[in-house]
């Protein structure tokens, strides 16, 4: 999968391609990350990319004229193929696991990093096919909402965390990998390691019990518990047992 960004801080992305999960993809060859410095289309001395708010308004708005140019740049390489354009802002739809797999499916995307107060509006609605947004918190710009989805989508590839070609395509079905938050659409459960017994915390007996029906329902009811009481929104998307009801009720109770 190839990733094109199109940013003023191409240096940004620097670190992140060095580490963990984006490094191994990239030197295995499932993911391409190419990097576009935003000025490199501009035609000015200056290489403006920002200009004042029509109506007047604080800050700086990004011109459309550069970032047309770079993304017609980049679809002339492939004229003949659709090509997704994501234009991260804060007024876009929801990232979500669910929106990650989609994404995921793409043989390339093209990614506008706006800054400043904004990106002006013929962008988001004449040039990308797209807007997402991370979450409702404001950040200083598009950069890091960039990297955010481009680790959820790369992770979902098959291969890059040994998800095998085989990965099934039914709903339930994830990729080896996927943190348990998301497999039954429940917070996770509680995890522990060594010492069993720590500043006088002790780790649940049930754990160290060998009892692993025991250990199958202790699991499910602390992520049914932790789901109910911190993201009761997420319970109304879970399939549930007579099991898990009982549960929940006697939580409520
Ligand atoms: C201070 C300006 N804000 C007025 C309430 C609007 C605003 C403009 C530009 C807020 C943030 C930004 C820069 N943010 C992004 O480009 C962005 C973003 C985000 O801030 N939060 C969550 N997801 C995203 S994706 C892109």
């Amino acid at each position: 999968m190839i990733f094109d960004i199109i940013t003023i801080f191409p240096e940004f992305f620097g670190s992140i391609l060095e580490h963990g999960l984006l490094k191994r993809a990239t030197a295995a060859g499932h993911a391409a990350i190419r990097l576009h410095d935003l000025r490199d289309y501009t035609d000015d001395r200056h290489r403006t990319v920002d200009d004042r708010p029509f109506g007047g308004g604080p800050g700086m708005v990004f011109k459309p004229e550069p970032i047309f140019r770079a993304v017609e740049a980049l679809r002339s390489e492939a004229p003949e193929k659709s090509l997704p354009v994501i234009l991260l802002s804060p007024q876009g739809r929801l990232l979500t696991q669910a929106v990650a797999e989609e994404l995921a499916q793409a043989a390339r995307l093209i990614l506008i990093c706006g800054r400043y107060e904004g990106v002006d509006e013929r962008v988001a609605e004449y040039l990308a096919t797209d807007e997402i947004s991370i979450g409702d918190f404001v950040l200083s710009g598009g950069e890091l909402p960039a990297a955010v989805l481009m680790e959820a989508t790369i992770r979902l590839l098959p291969g890059v965390l040994g998800n095998e070609e085989s990965r099934q395509q039914d709903s339930f079905a994830v990729p080896a990998g996927t943190p348990a938050a998301f497999r039954h659409g429940l917070l996770d459960c509680p995890h522990y390691t060594r010492p069993a017994e720590f500043r006088h915390w002790k780790v649940p007996e049930v754990l160290l019990s060998g009892d692993h029906e025991q250990i199958r329902q202790w699991r499910r009811r602390q992520a049914l518990e932790k789901t109910w009481r911190r993201r009761p929104d997420l319970l109304a998307q879970v399939p549930l047992s007579e099991e898990d009801r009982q549960w929940l009720e006697s939580l409520a109770t």
